[in-house]
């Protein structure tokens, strides 16, 4: 899972790269992803190095519910995964997230997907997300910022042609989406 740009990297430069998937499918998503990403932009700890198109996604999980808008980021930051993590609860909770049932509706959920390639495990988070590998609605934003991202040394088109991508569509071909919102 290592890649040897962050190690690189980390001789001169103290950030590291983090791979973030974005959701939400109650109230205005795509406004929440936005404020999210233009939150992330403008922290000091952290650069916002790219954005995937915004894409439009059946229910996973518990389908019973409103599709989901999703994306995915590449986030350059001197933040530990922990308060990286922090960070983004918090905008999760300025969105006024509530957490009710597993897999249900939210307004935003920000998922830390990959922390310098790194295997990161405390009681919160596992790093990398051990879910993503058969989610489409992760893997297809992730491939838009990482393309050449490898999960257990498959490559994210192996895994996108074993998940279920039905349904999922483009719903706005722009990077720049979060930008307008
Ligand atoms: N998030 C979930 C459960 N199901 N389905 C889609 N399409 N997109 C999501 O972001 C999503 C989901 C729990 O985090
Ligand atoms: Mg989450
Ligand atoms: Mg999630």
């Amino acid at each position: 899972m290592c890649r040897s740009r962050s190690s690189i990297a980390s001789v001169s430069d103290p950030h590291v790269t983090a791979l973030l998937g974005l959701g939400g499918n109650v109230g205005d998503p795509v406004a929440a992803m936005s404020m999210a990403l233009g939150t992330l932009a403008a922290h000091e700890q952290c650069r916002l190095t790219d954005v995937s198109r915004l894409y439009r996604t059946p229910p996973w999980g518990k389908t019973d519910q409103a599709w989901f808008f999703n994306a995915a980021a590449r986030v350059e930051t001197t933040l530990d995964a922990v308060p990286l993590l922090e960070l983004a609860l918090g905008i999760e909770r300025a969105n006024r997230r509530v957490r009710t049932e597993r897999w249900g509706p939210r307004t935003l959920d920000i998922d830390i997907l990959d922390y310098d390639g790194r295997s990161v495990v405390t009681d919160q988070l596992t790093i990398p997300h051990p879910r993503m590998k058969d989610r489409a609605f992760v893997l297809m934003p992730l491939a838009d910022v990482e393309p050449g991202y490898r999960i257990e040394g498959r490559t994210l088109a192996d895994w996108l042609a074993q998940a279920d991508s039905a349904g999922i569509e483009v719903a706005d071909e722009s990077v720049d989406w979060w930008r307008q919102a």
